[in-house]
């Protein structure tokens, strides 16, 4: 099994993780849609990372179509997202927050990175960032002082898309520690896990 992306992306990462927590081995092609623009084609027509080929050649694209495969092959009797019901509903919503937060603040920094500055309308950025705080100042109401996972009380999807969103978010300038200090203290501690540890990007 090949992961196709760089763990600096938070849809990437969040499939590291998931691989490393259902501990399946892979590689990992270290590509990223800006500066492999022919190669991840070639895998994904779309150009995004990450992309997952599987041992017999089949290609999956999308984060969370990704995960949903995994979770289904590899999750046996606590996959990372409940099968049904409400539990899988409460962790497909906080992930859904998380990921959407993400997709905000890419918003900002590819209008910030590649819009002449002359051409570049600030009030967007902010505003796209300010829905990725709101979202995250959501899901920081929702963790317990001192609990270790947002839900269910085990590692959920809901806490993996929430640790990916944060970092991307202090990585934009956010102050999470005093904005969502709860997350913060949640992303520190999973740190500390291998799944967390082992994909973290170098500064
Ligand atoms: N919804 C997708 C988003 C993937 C995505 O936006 N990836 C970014 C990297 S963080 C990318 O490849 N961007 C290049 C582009 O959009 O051209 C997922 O969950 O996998």
């Amino acid at each position: 099994m090949r992961l196709i992306g760089v763990n600096r992306s938070p849809y990437t990462r969040r499939v590291a993780i998931a691989l490393c927590a259902y501990a399946v081995p892979f590689e990992q092609s270290e590509l990223n849609g800006f500066g492999h623009r022919e190669a991840v084609r070639a895998l994904n027509p779309l150009g995004r990372i990450p992309a997952l080929e599987l041992d017999d050649g089949e290609v999956l694209v999308d984060s969370g179509a990704i995960l949903d495969h995994l979770d289904e092959v590899h999750g046996g009797s606590m996959p990372l997202a409940p099968r049904g019901g409400p539990e899988r509903r409460a962790v497909l919503r906080v992930a859904a927050l998380a990921m959407g937060a993400c997709d905000k603040g890419l918003q900002a920094a590819y209008h910030r990175n590649h819009v002449p500055a002359e051409r570049r309308h600030q009030p967007w950025i902010e505003d796209c960032l300010a829905q990725m705080g709101h979202a995250l100042g959501a899901i920081d109401a929702l963790l317990e002082p001192n609990a270790t996972h947002l839900l269910l009380g085990h590692l959920t999807h809901a806490d993996i898309a929430a640790f990916v969103a944060e970092r991307l978010a202090r990585g934009l300038g956010i102050d999470t520690a005093t904005r969502m200090p709860r997350l913060r203290t949640q992303a520190k501690r999973l740190l500390e896990l291998a799944p967390f540890a082992t994909t973290e990007p170098a500064a």
